[in-house]
């Protein structure tokens, strides 16, 4: 058992000046309940928090630490780099040096435009979108998120599904309009707005394997469907790659699952660490983008060198050396299977979601294909499970409405320990 007394001092200080005491609302453990564990450092497969606990780490940052933390040679080239400024706000060869390694690994990716985080990522790809086609609606699909800008948190997943938050204030209907949604995996859905907007319709986003419902793959066909219907109606399709970029292969999901998309958004891996986002696609769409074209995006800190030599760094140890994705694919596999063992005894039935290095445990009696069923899945049990498994030194999201996520720095001897420690979490007799 962990204490957690410092925590706990810190998280009351923290009420007082920061809102909810988190720089993001998930971190607060609102929907799990008790106190957020304030962490100190963090190395490999391990963090450490301010009272001196360990933890194995399967949020692993929310997913950029794919490497696991602190890694050697990206924390030594950030060191270097930041002696030579930590910001210019003027173009840097090291930015063409990032833009060619993205367009050398991702597919379809012809151009691309840094930003900071997978929200801007996402918030101007639509603005191209839409700026391209002189169309106004898109497509979304329920409990996928795409960052927190307006036009997306309509029916969003992560910590909106977290708190089951229905109508945000601020968030004006004038926007919301525009937004269109369909359930996960459902292309007749798709079809049948698509017919009722026709020719209105920018772009279809979607997480080609949603990550922030839990993990929900895409079903056979369903990812092939939407191109077709894109391509039929001259809609934009839009990966929203934030989770899956260079996690699922050096050329993310598009490459994995073989779809091509028209616009890909990147965040998390991509700045090994460091708050990084990008865009990119087809250079006939993405000339659009000022100056070249009109549609306007911006950013003092786009490009940064601090940051770019992080994610370059990091694309670049994926990049040569391409086992890392069979490795994490098997050690996720063992986690796998060692869960679906140890939870067998449970008392209550659960579903396992993987697909590469993410994965996510639902206690459901049905398939997890969307968010619905996401959301009847006995989340409450969930949050019994996540506390057990905190308390044995387990770092699990704080919300069955996010999906795991693996490292390469997790040895075999870590996920025993994690298979035992499941176990005996909902069992404690075991
Ligand atoms: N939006 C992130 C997960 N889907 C949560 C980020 C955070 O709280 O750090």
């Amino acid at each position: 058992m962990t204490t957690n007394t410092k925590s706990k001092e810190l998280f009351a200080r923290a009420q007082r000046s920061i809102p909810g005491g988190v720089n993001s609302p998930v971190r607060a453990f609102k929907s799990v309940g008790g106190t957020p564990i304030f962490m100190e450092r963090a190395r490999g497969a391990y963090m450490y928090d301010a009272d001196g606990n360990r933890y194995i780490d399967y949020i692993n940052s929310w997913g950029p630490m794919i490497l696991g933390h602190a890694y050697e040679p990206v924390v030594k080239a950030v060191q270097e780099k930041a002696m030579q400024s930590t910001s210019f706000g003027a173009p840097t060869e090291l930015e063409i040096e990032m833009a060619e390694l993205i367009i050398s690994m991702a597919p379809n990716v012809d151009m691309v435009r840094m930003v900071s985080s997978g929200t801007e990522a996402c918030m101007s790809a639509l603005r191209l979108a839409r700026g391209y086609t002189g169309r106004n609606k898109f497509i979304k699909f329920e409990g996928c998120y795409h960052g927190h800008a307006d036009a997306f948190l309509v029916k969003a997943g992560s910590g909106v599904a977290t708190f089951n938050i229905q109508t945000i204030p601020g968030v004006t209907a004038g926007v919301s309009i525009d937004t269109l949604t369909a359930p996960y995996n459902d292309l007749e859905s798709v079809q049948k707005l698509v017919n009722e907007h026709s020719g209105t319709i920018a772009a279809i986003f979607v997480e080609p394997v949603a990550g922030n419902m839990g993990c929900i793959p895409p079903e056979p066909g369903f990812l092939e469907g939407l191109r077709k219907i894109c391509d039929q109606e001259g809609i934009v399709l839009v990966f929203d790659e934030v989770m899956t970029g260079f996690r699922l292969a050096p050329g993310g999901a598009q490459e994995r699952l073989g779809v091509n998309a028209d616009l890909v958004t990147y965040g998390k891996v991509i700045g090994g660490g460091l708050p990084v986002g990008a865009f990119g696609g087809k250079k006939e769409i993405m000339q659009h983008i000022a100056p070249l074209g009109n549609v306007y995006q911006a950013g003092t800190l786009s490009g940064n060198p601090i940051a770019m030599i992080a994610g370059y760094t990091m694309l670049k140890t994926l990049k040569d050396n391409p086992g890392i994705y069979k490795e994490l694919d098997e050690k996720t596999e063992y986690l796998h299977k060692g869960l679906e063992g140890a939870l067998s005894g449970c008392g209550s039935p659960f579903v396992i979601n993987r697909f590469g290095s993410m994965l996510s445990v639902h206690f459901s009696d049905k398939p997890v294909n969307n968010f619905a069923a996401a959301a009847s899945a006995n989340n409450n049990l969930f949050n019994q499970f996540f506390h057990a498994m905190l308390n044995s030194g387990i770092y699990l999201p704080p919300s069955a409405f996010e999906t795991w996520f693996i490292s390469a720095a997790l040895s075999k001897e870590d996920i025993d320990e994690t298979i035992e420690v499941a176990g005996k979490a909902l069992n404690p007799s075991r």
